[in-house]
């Protein structure tokens, strides 16, 4: 057999394959003949080698962004890019490519299990990063203590995971990163909560829309710790809690028994995850050392009032994350009818950096915010941005003689910060630059004519105004823009 989940594929099927792709793709390319112009205004080979149709799917479980989606994942990058910018965090990256090393950690997770690794031509343990936490830890820890802390940074970067493809399971995504470094109050979590919802309310989401749920993972640990279950345990625990709404709680129980946690203890976990309230938890928690972990929650819905987002956030004993190194405070953003999956999440993570040999405790959280949860709430919500590409102008050359005239009214324009499209093909029919413009979205056409262009001017139409008598009209190229200034024209560019 061959490996799990991969299939043989014999002859015959070989076969059925290439002839379905080649099939495919010249369906695509149309039954033209060579020479022949098509519609798309492609040339049909004539004197080059056609080869074998290639497949022109990108790699399963992978996106391509064609103008119209980069347009829209561009807007949502500006956002993540505002506020962390209102918020003053720096943006750092990382390769895509990490050492599989950086990820060995105890816990069972299926971020984790699912890496995107391989052994490269070094013979070298690689994988794309499934996760940015572990390279953040790992550049701070290279600064060997030459950085002040507390540092606030944030990143946009691709992460991977490996894992069948279905429906909704792709393998990429992006993940806007937030993280505190070196701060061990909840002031720190605090600012990133509010981050978190100065996002939302930017793209028009409120708090009816969406919660942040807020737990501590510390409560948990002190439940072990009364239970006597070893502090090493800890890890496990919460990555299988995290699958209690998935699994259900006889599932979670079971598996607690497996980690060596008696059913009676797993019992008791699993009731103290219905807690929905500080007060009842103060309640179940009485005088049990919970390392400060009411008290820090308790600071956070004081804290919320003050900067204004109490009503977006509430209390969840049962949110855990499931990634193994959380040490305290854990939240995720969920949307609440219910729909879909956690839009984003994060926490504390305060022995990341000892673990990975760091002298010294920094303490550390943050939160991860994938690039496409939050779109599929958006366009549930209508609240999708229409977007289209700025140009401010098309300039169309008459003949081919004027190419030359054309070239420097665009360079002034361009000069000016003007988006400034070329019509490649001169045009004598007015129509052909008309008809260019309205296909790239220009607002307003340039046209280079030569009677115009002999007395120094050039003929400028407005194609989104809506009054008739300042639709067209010609300006000298001489102050041209300064001309364009009076009549109240600047660049479209931020
Ligand atoms: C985690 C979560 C992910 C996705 C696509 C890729 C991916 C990769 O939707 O979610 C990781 N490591």
């Amino acid at each position: 057999e061959p490996p799990s989940g991969t299939r043989d594929f014999f002859p015959e099927q070989i076969r059925l394959q290439k002839a379905a792709a080649k099939a495919a793709h010249q369906a695509a390319a149309g039954a033209a003949k060579p020479g022949q112009k098509q519609t798309s205004g492609h040339t049909v080979a004539e004197h080059v080698e056609v080869g074998r149709a290639i497949e022109t799917e990108p790699p399963s479980g992978t996106r391509d962004f064609f103008p119209e989606q980069m347009r829209l994942q561009n807007w949502l990058f500006g956002h993540f890019r505002a506020t962390a910018r209102r918020f003053a965090f720096q943006e750092y990256d990382a390769p895509v490519l990490e050492s599989e090393e950086l990820y060995k950690r105890k816990g069972g997770e299926e971020i984790t299990e699912q890496m995107y690794n391989f052994v490269d031509k070094d013979g070298k343990n690689v994988t794309l990063r499934p996760e940015m936490t572990p390279s953040l830890a790992r550049m701070i820890l290279s600064l060997g203590g030459k950085v002040l802390l507390p540092v606030k940074w944030f990143s946009l970067p691709q992460c991977w995971r490996f894992e069948t493809v279905q429906r909704g399971r792709k393998r990429e995504h992006y993940q806007w990163n937030m993280d505190i470094i070196g701060e061990k109050s909840v002031a720190a979590e605090i600012e990133l909560l509010a981050a978190v919802v100065d996002f939302f309310r930017g793209i028009g989401i409120t708090a009816a829309d969406v919660g942040l749920k807020v737990n501590s993972r510390r409560v948990l640990s002190a439940i072990l710790t009364k239970f006597g279950i070893a502090p090493d345990q800890f890890p496990f625990v919460c990555v299988i809690v995290d699958k209690l709404d998935k699994i259900g709680a006889d599932a979670v129980v079971e598996l607690l028994l497996g980690q060596g946690v008696a059913e009676a203890a797993g019992r008791q976990i699993v009731a103290s995850l219905s807690l929905k309230s500080v007060d009842e938890l103060k309640l179940l928690m009485g005088d049990t050392d919970d390392g400060g972990a009411v008290d820090e929650l308790v600071t956070i819905f004081e804290m919320a009032e003050a900067y204004g987002f109490a009503d977006w956030i509430l209390f969840d004993a049962s949110v855990v994350r499931g990634l193994a190194y959380y040490t305290g405070i854990v939240f995720e953003g969920f949307d609440r009818r219910g729909e879909l999956r956690a839009i984003c999440g994060g926490g504390r993570y305060d022995k990341l950096l000892s673990l990975y040999g760091s002298p010294e405790v920094v303490p550390a959280c943050g939160f991860g915010f994938g690039d496409c949860v939050v779109i599929e709430l958006l366009k549930e919500r209508g609240l999708l941005p229409t977007l289209e590409p700025e140009v401010d102008f098309v300039v169309a050359p008459y003949n081919a003689e004027l190419r030359a005239a054309c070239a420097k009214v665009a360079a002034l324009l361009r000069g000016a910060g003007f988006a400034v499209d070329v019509l490649l093909e001169p045009a004598k029919k007015v129509k052909k630059a008309f008809e260019y413009a309205d296909r790239v979205r220009g607002d307003r056409v340039f046209f280079v004519a030569p009677d115009e262009w002999a007395s120094g001017k050039v003929r400028m139409k407005d194609l989104r105004s809506g009054s008739a008598d300042d639709k067209e009209v010609d300006l000298p190229l001489d102050g041209l823009i300064a001309a364009l200034a009076e009549m109240g024209i600047t660049s479209s560019a931020k």
